[in-house]
């Protein structure tokens, strides 16, 4: 093990490393090279456990679960790494001793950015967790050569880079496997032929063969042994077929495949690019999953004592019609019998109630690029209907059926081909049971549960927050460290003055840690009393990050008409990434990052006010900037953030949430009591009466409310400058259009609690320190390692 690795053996590992890979000495070695060599040795020491997980699944016939996401959004893992192979504190040591900083390496490490946001810093969380807790969960995605968009700022205004992530030293974490390739069949003709006992076998004609190369990546659990697998799929041209690629533009057209990860996580371009690397992940995936099932020599139809395949939100839905197809064409299974193995082993979790974001595509393109395919979901599709017709409404059928008005709708797909339908907050949960997916539950209501999001501890704290973990041995011992839910014990702790003196001056280290990055990439001093308001997450309507705008400009003109008021200083700060394509939200981030211009450069204002807009939003900056914060403002409109995830990782950090009811901010707000949490604005029941009575009227809000009224015409009267253009198109949105997110209704509440917590703030650090002790100490309930526990025991049937 691992652990067993002392210093000595292990600074002569780390420089055979360098020397093997580099030919160079420690001392003329560059982060980068020390980085890449003590990956490798990472890698080499977790290589024998890891190993036997894998081989573990056939040779002990282990029910393992495949968690299928388009998206994985791990950030960096040197630290994780060492972390939970429990070799951190000594190889920190070592490394030390042989002159060289640990956070050099740390900061030579790229970011893994194969995701947009949530759902795929979800989907890595779960990884970490399903290893600490033993559990054999694998991970299967694409390995996009692109990350996420780089974002740089320039005038103001978001720039796309492209995130050449694999240059240089590429995915040191990764073993290409060439021996476990697959071919995957996309386009041409295919019909059925009659067999012996007239069993319909598909003959193709025409297909397009792909090559798909894995790469396995090492998922270690928190010091137990366990390594897991995350395999993420590359493509080839394969050697027999390179015929059919002639030219250097159909071998670029094939390379496309797993080029970039789609920057666009709400709406989906109806792109075939899109669908083809949808099949191909699921097709690559299930593929081996069936062939490593049939190699423990037990019957196909009991494939789902086995495997369990999850699908992470609708991107990987053909996994329903493709693991039937395999179970046919390949062994020969008999419809009815593949379809009872299908729904067994399927299960889905559906990640937003946006209808926009639901995914559908054209059946006409889907049946071009998978014909076979298309031909199964037809015959799903009928048989569904078949069975229905005669049961149920015919408007419940033709809601929940699969193929529509020409449109394959993937979410019917996912829950009509699985036994178990997520949603990922209990109020989010809610609303796809009355609401969104309402007919579905008057048909299957057994397959409907909630699996509320968590966040993985270990880098959420004892990562991203040393010092606040050091203080918490101090107070109650390091066995939280292990075991998230001895945090409860810090409850004993409020009342004691000194405990929340430290705490202050750890938040206030942690800020100072940020300040310090302001200022090196902005050139902006931020003073570290103030308090420091933080909203980070996608540029989205639904989020309003625009009210926080709208509250800064009213707090800008307060302070303009009389320069006496007091006011608790304030450093206000995003961080976000827009879809490339999303006009309003690019728009949102011109807006502020000429607010900020505005205020932080003037005199008068001085240090009261500050706004700073942090580009290129990321895990790792994500680590820097949440230990910094006292407020976090998880401010969408009641019943559009399915759960947040941003918001548990503030509270553990000792952040005040300010919140509307919506997503988790609910739970959060159960475990740490109302007077722990600030609420704000409209439920999810006063937002779905204005939809229900079409009562709202912001034309009226503007006109009788002259507060709201100068803040809005901020936007178009000169008082930010350089935004003619954009504040135009803000004020139409919340005038003209009739503020569909609902900013006007809710701004009074928020400014009014926005001023509430600031005078907390300023007269009671005392008591805002107790209350984010009690935040922190309640965070043990939002832990991936209990989500994870509960996807494998209700859904996955694995352990
Ligand atoms: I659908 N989410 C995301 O990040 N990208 C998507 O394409 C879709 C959903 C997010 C939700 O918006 C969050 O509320 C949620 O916490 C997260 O998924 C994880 O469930």
């Amino acid at each position: 093990m691992a652990t067993d690795i002392n210093k000595a053996q292990f600074i002569k590992d780390f420089k055979d490393q360098l020397y093997e890979d580099f030919m160079v000495k420690n001392s003329d070695a560059t982060a980068e090279e020390q980085f890449v060599a003590l990956a490798k040795v990472i890698k080499n020491y977790v290589r024998p456990d890891w190993f036997r997980q894998k081989n573990g699944i056939v040779a002990d016939k282990k029910k393992t679960a495949y968690y299928f996401s388009i998206e994985f959004l791990p950030g960096k893992m040197l630290q994780t790494n060492l972390l939970n192979l429990g070799i951190y504190r000594m190889v920190e040591a070592a490394l030390a001793e042989n002159g060289v900083a640990l956070n050099d390496l740390v900061a030579a490490e790229r970011d893994m950015a194969l995701g947009n946001g949530g759902l795929g810093r979800l989907a890595a969380c779960f990884m970490d967790s399903l290893a600490t807790i033993g559990a054999p969960g694998f991970g299967n995605g694409i390995r996009y050569k692109y990350g996420l968009f780089k974002q740089k700022i320039v005038n103001g205004y978001q720039v796309e880079l492209p995130d050449a992530w694999l240059s240089s030293e590429g995915n040191v974490w990764e073993t290409k496997k060439p021996h476990s390739a697959v071919d995957v069949k996309i386009y041409g003709n295919v019909y059925l032929e009659p067999h012996d006992g007239g069993v319909l076998k598909p003959v193709y004609e025409n297909v397009k063969t792909l090559h798909a190369v894995p790469y396995d990546m090492p998922q270690i659990g928190f010091q137990n042994g366990v390594v897991n697998n995350l395999r993420l799929w590359d493509v080839e041209i394969p050697e027999k077929y390179e015929l059919d690629y002639p030219t250097l533009a159909d071998r670029r057209r094939v390379e496309d495949i797993t080029s970039v990860l789609y920057p666009d996580d709400s709406s989906r371009e109806g792109q075939s690019l899109r669908l083809i690397q949808e099949y191909f992940m699921v097709s690559a995936g299930l593929q081996t999953i069936v062939k490593s099932y049939a190699k423990m020599g037990l019957p196909m139809t009991a494939i789902q004592e086995k495997v369990a395949v999850h699908i992470n939100d609708t991107h990987p839905a053909m996994a329903v019609p493709e693991l039937m197809r395999i179970l046919m064409d390949d062994y020969g299974v008999k419809w009815s019998d593949a379809w009872t193995s299908t729904i067994a082993v399927m299960s889905y979790t559906n990640h937003t109630v946006l209808s926009e974001a639901l995914e559908k595509w054209d059946a006409a393109l889907f049946k071009e690029i998978v014909p076979r395919i298309h031909q199964i979901v037809g015959e799903i599709d009928r048989q569904f209907v078949a069975k229905w017709a005669s049961k149920v409404d015919a408007c419940v059928v033709d809601n929940t059926r699969i193929i529509r008005n020409g449109q394959i709708h993937m979410a019917n797909l996912a829950i009509i081909g699985g036994h178990s339908v997520n949603g990922v907050a209990k109020l989010h949960t809610e609303l796809l049971i009355e609401d969104v997916l309402k007919d579905f539950y008057t048909i299957f209501p057994e397959k409907f549960n909630n699996k509320t999001n968590g966040i993985v501890p270990r880098r959420w704290s004892q990562i991203a927050n040393p010092k606040l973990s050091n203080l918490i041995d101090d107070l109650i011992g390091k066995g939280w460290r292990r075991d998230i839910h001895e945090l409860k014990k810090l409850e004993n702790l409020t009342s004691d003055t000194a405990v929340l003196a430290q705490l202050d001056l750890v938040k206030t280290a942690n800020k100072q840690r940020l300040a310090d990055y302001a200022k090196k990439m902005l050139g902006i001093e931020l003073p570290v009393n103030a308090i420091f308001d933080v909203q980070v997450k996608r540029l989205h309507a639904y989020k309003r990050q625009l009210l926080n705008v709208m509250h800064i400009i009213k707090l800008y003109q307060d302070l303009k008409a009389n320069s006496e008021l007091e006011l608790t200083p304030r450093v206000f700060i995003f961080g976000a990434k827009a879809a490339p394509g999303y006009h309003f939200a690019k728009s949102v981030i011109k807006i502020i990052n000429e607010l900020a211009a505005l205020v932080n450069n003037d005199a008068e204002i001085g240090d009261k006010l500050k706004v700073v807009f942090l580009e290129n939003y990321n895990v790792s900056l994500a680590e820097l900037i949440i230990p910094a914060a006292d407020v976090s403002e998880q401010i969408s409109t009641a019943g559009k953030e399915a759960s947040g995830t941003s918001n548990m990782k503030f509270m553990m950090n000792g952040a005040l949430t300010l919140a509307t009811l919506d997503g988790a901010n609910i739970e959060i707000k159960d475990a740490v009591g109302e007077d722990n949490i600030i609420i704000f604005g409209m439920d999810k029941n006063a937002v779905y009466d204005h939809y229900q009575k079409h009562d709202y009227n912001a034309r009226a809000i503007y006109d009788n409310n002259p507060e709201i009224k100068r803040v809005v015409d901020a936007f178009v009267d000169g008082t930010i400058p350089n935004i003619h253009y954009e504040g135009h198109e803000i004020w139409d949105a919340l005038v003209s259009y009739n503020d569909e997110y609902f900013l006007l209704e809710d701004f009074d509440d928020y400014v009014k609690k926005q001023a509430e917590l600031a005078t907390l703030y300023a007269n009671d650090k005392q008591t805002w320190q107790q209350k984010a002790l009690i935040n922190i100490a309640n965070s043990e309930r939002f832990s991936s390692d209990d989500t994870i526990e509960l996807y494998a025991k209700e859904i996955w049937e694995i352990n």
